[in-house]
């Protein structure tokens, strides 16, 4: 059904815009008390009901970044590092402001100095020859699993590339591959029939496995930690119908900007929210994952945003609310670069 699909694209895009600004406001604040679970719901119901007046929610580094990469593909048809890299300094120093990472700046110094003759050479050098493992690379990568949907092989290889020329460090590059896979995977199913979490983890879990086993001499704190907390997802959601308390999911699967502690988590939110949560009042599955993403505290907009993207993906853009996305900045932009993204892929 190319309607549904290319409302997917839309709807992821404009989940990654969604969660990053309504998570950024909540970043780091301590949402685990039922005070400031209530302070959200309230603020969501608002912004999702009749005309209410409030500034426009900017969005973050998170959208800024994503807006460049799928800006990137459909200009030039294709994934061309130089015109990515050069896009992703630009949107920086016209906007230093949007709350990027503290040490991804340097990158981007860097390759202005360089003149971008070695797009990959200022990630190499981040954290003493390590490489980053935050979630910048995960964070902006659905325009890449859209643009790549149908190739899964080119998926990964595309994934690889733009994360590196940020992210060089393993978790970092992984984080991003699950995170584009798990989006492609929503983008394949159909909504109208109830998603088999337990599948859906299954397959993510054979995929890393194969991905995490080709990493050879890499010095891991631990073999395929992707895989590990893949499964440790399996047990949490399966465990208990209640669902695990927060307290659980972040000691377990983590809330912050590491992207090892961060993919997993927005993947469980979405699959989490396929049912009722206690504490979240909505009806629509879409909200409830962004809203419960955000309850987890700590890098809110990143895991609400990486959550919304894989919502949006599997939902399409009939869940969100007309009346919210007035409140989002940007928000008709990001549906249009979606649907840009699916009219540069159905003419290829
Ligand atoms: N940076 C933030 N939020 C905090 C400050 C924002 C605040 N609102 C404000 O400006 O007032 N959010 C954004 O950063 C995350 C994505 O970061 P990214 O792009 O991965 O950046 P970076 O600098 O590469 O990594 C982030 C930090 O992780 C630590 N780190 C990474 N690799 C490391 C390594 N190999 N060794 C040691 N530490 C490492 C460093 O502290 C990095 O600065 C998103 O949340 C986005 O929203
Ligand atoms: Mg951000
Ligand atoms: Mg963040």
């Amino acid at each position: 059904d190319l309607q549904l699909l290319k409302s997917k694209f839309r709807g992821s895009m404009l989940g990654v815009l969604t969660g990053d600004c309504l998570g950024s406001p909540y970043e780091n604040e301590d949402l685990l008390t039922n005070g400031m679970k209530l302070v959200l719901q309230k603020s969501l119901d608002k912004l999702e009901g009749p005309a209410y007046k409030a500034p426009v929610m900017q969005f973050t580094d998170d959208s800024a970044m994503t807006r460049c990469v799928a800006e990137s593909l459909v200009e030039r048809g294709e994934l061309d590092l130089i015109d990515l890299a050069k896009r992703f300094v630009k949107s920086y120093y016209q906007e230093p402001n949007r709350g990027y990472g503290a040490g991804v700046v340097t990158v981007f110094q860097k390759l202005r100095g360089n003149k971008f003759k070695d797009v990959l050479l200022p990630a190499r050098e981040q954290f003493n020859g390590q490489g980053s493992w935050g979630n910048g690379g995960a964070m902006r990568v659905t325009p890449i699993a859209l643009f790549a949907h149908q190739n899964y092989e080119n998926l990964l290889d595309l994934t690889r590339k733009a994360t590196e020329i940020t992210h060089t460090h393993k978790i970092g590059i992984d984080g991003a591959i699950l995170q584009a896979i798990a989006v492609q995977q929503c983008l394949h199913l159909d909504p109208n029939n109830a998603l088999n979490v337990c599948d859906f983890i299954e397959e993510l879990i054979c995929k890393m496995d194969k991905i995490e086993q080709d990493e050879e001499g890499l010095d891991l704190a631990e073999a395929q930690p992707y895989k590990r907390k893949l499964n440790v997802m399996r047990k949490l959601i399966s465990e208990d119908k209640e669902g695990p308390r927060s307290e659980e999911v972040i000691r377990h699967l983590g809330n912050n900007i590491v992207a090892l502690h961060s993919v997993p988590t927005a993947i469980f939110c979405f699959l989490r929210a396929q049912k009722p949560i206690t504490g979240i009042e909505t009806e629509n599955p879409l909200r409830r994952a962004i809203q419960y993403a955000i309850t987890l505290g700590g890098d809110t907009d990143t895991i609400g945003s990486m959550a919304g993207a894989l919502a949006g993906a599997f939902y399409g853009e009939d869940k969100f609310s007309s009346n919210l996305l007035k409140h989002c900045e940007a928000s008709a932009e990001f549906a249009h670069l979606g649907e840009r993204l699916y009219d540069t892929v159905s003419t290829q």
